[in-house]
């Protein structure tokens, strides 16, 4: 028998080996269903904030349109193990948003934080700490083979894409973008996620979602991502003054 702890441990070796990993069964049928709902009425609305050429549209506001909704994603007990593992304490939530993808939808090669291997230079400081971004994707729809995907650059987990492609890391719908060939061109892995899995990763490494042709009726492929990032100063270290007032203000 596979027991809870076992299942823990086995994912969290693949998220130190690789960089992601795939939690099934995340959320309940029931949850995916309602969110289903609220994300569809939102488009049919128009209540959007970003819709791409790739075939993304996002929604930004979720924690205030729907915070009961939202608040339980915020460290899920399905995450929860995984995010603890990695940033224990120092945890705190970078940003929510959820996507649904109407029509075609081929992703960009992106990484969420492009910006990880470079944040030296860009802090222009003398002794910047390190930040460090995990995200945790809860997926709606299924991602079946014949119908959609998550795929990830393998064994670029510890260590940045080639030099010359720097300049090439922004988004772009040019499929003949150096970085976008690149990615292309290394060793992949698919992940099929299923409504209600979730995937948890390094923010850093490159990935693309894409689905293969229209949706099921009444199916938009859609999922929620929840960026966390590394707090060292988070509220429980001890400090001669409170920065609550401050962060509020
Ligand atoms: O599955 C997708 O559409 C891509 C998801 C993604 O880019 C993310 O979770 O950061
Ligand atoms: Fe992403």
């Amino acid at each position: 028998m596979t027991t809870r702890t076992d299942e823990v441990r086995r994912q969290l070796d693949k998220l130190k080996r690789d960089g992601y990993v795939l939690v099934p069964n995340a959320l309940p049928q029931e949850r995916v269903e309602q969110w289903k709902i609220v994300l569809y009425a939102l488009y049919d609305r128009g209540a959007y904030e970003i819709s791409n050429g790739v075939g993304n549209v996002a929604f930004e506001r979720l924690l205030a349109l729907e915070p009961e909704l939202s608040r339980e994603l915020i460290g899920h007990e399905s995450v929860s193990p995984l995010l603890r593992a990695v940033m224990g304490k120092q945890c705190q939530l970078r940003s929510l948003r959820a996507h649904v993808n109407p029509a075609d939808y081929h992703q960009e090669w992106h990484m969420d934080f492009y910006d990880y291997y470079y944040q030296v230079e860009k802090s222009d400081a003398q002794d910047p700490l390190f930040g460090l971004c995990l995200n945790s994707t809860f997926y709606l729809t299924d991602n079946t083979p014949d119908r959609a995907r998550l795929t990830f650059v393998k064994s670029y987990f510890d260590r940045p894409v080639p030099e010359d492609l720097i300049p090439f890391l922004r988004y772009t719908e040019d499929r003949s973008d150096p970085f976008q060939v690149w990615c292309d061109e290394q060793e992949l892995e698919h992940l099929y996620p299923m409504a209600g899995d979730a995937v948890v990763f390094y923010s850093h490494l490159p990935h693309q979602g894409a689905k293969m042709g229209p949706d099921p009726e009444g199916e938009i492929r859609a999922n929620i991502v929840l960026h966390y990032q590394m707090n060292p100063m988070f509220p429980g270290i001890n400090f001669v003054s409170n920065p609550q007032f401050t962060l509020e203000t």
